[in-house]
């Protein structure tokens, strides 16, 4: 269940672990590799998806964007939902912390913005992005959405690639533009694995300068699985 607040997050791709097991991974599945999608195993969630980059950019559906409507406030601001005294902006900072932070209002610590290289003791210079940025999911999707999903949308702890902290001045060059308008400086392979994982997740669609980006950028990187968990998106009645 993708309930949103969930202390443990999915160890980051960039932790020394995850390569081993997105390693253990391919190996595993490298028999199903021709055809791009990767069977789970029986243990697995039913909407539980292991696909290797360049098929899952290939999967992603394309639909003109629609900006209609649109105001920051139809997503709900950072929330406390495990009620533990961390809003979602404190759970992220904690979880991406190079040292053990334990406060509920995160000043101090260490992060590192995997965009820019940029790195900090004072979380204050540090934004929280959302990966797919709330405006780029309304266009391609959110906007269907009921209150309560895109709630969950905008504070979702369920994946840790749908949140990160990165530096203010990354996350505002970025604002809410899509990668075929914006790439980070750096790990620009990560950013587009984290950000097709996040559009998966949430059944969000692409428009077409969006997809060839994509499937430029994914024809120059590793093609690893991708392992994503869908989470659960109910639509207006
Ligand atoms: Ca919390
Ligand atoms: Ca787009």
């Amino acid at each position: 269940m993708s309930t949103p607040g969930t202390r443990t997050r999915p160890v980051r791709r960039d932790a020394p672990g995850r390569s081993m097991r997105t390693l253990a991974l391919s190996a595993t599945f490298a028999v199903a590799a021709s055809a791009g999608v990767v069977a789970t195993g029986p243990a697995a969630h039913a909407d539980t998806q292991s696909v290797r980059l360049r098929a899952a950019v290939r999967g992603l559906p394309v639909a003109t964007e629609v900006r209609t409507g649109y105001e920051r406030s139809k997503f709900r601001d950072w929330y406390d939902a495990d009620d533990d005294c961390q809003d979602t902006r404190d759970e992220v900072l904690t979880a991406e912390a190079l040292v053990k932070v334990t406060a509920c209002d995160v000043k101090s610590g260490e992060w590192r913005s995997y965009y820019d290289g940029v790195t900090t003791k004072d979380s204050s210079t540090f934004d929280i992005d959302h990966m797919v940025p709330l405006a780029e999911a309304w266009d391609s999707g959110a906007r269907r959405w009921t209150t309560e999903t895109r709630a969950r949308y905008a504070n979702d702890l369920g994946d840790g690639r749908a949140l990160v902290a990165v530096s203010a001045s990354s996350n505002r060059s970025k604002g809410d533009q899509d990668p075929a308008e914006w790439m980070p400086a750096l790990a620009k392979c990560r950013y587009v694995r984290e950000y097709v994982a996040v559009k998966m997740r949430w059944r969000l669609s692409v428009n077409k300068a969006e997809k060839t980006t994509l499937t430029k950028r994914a024809s120059t990187c590793k093609n690893v699985v991708i392992k994503v968990r869908r989470a659960a998106v109910e639509l207006q009645k």
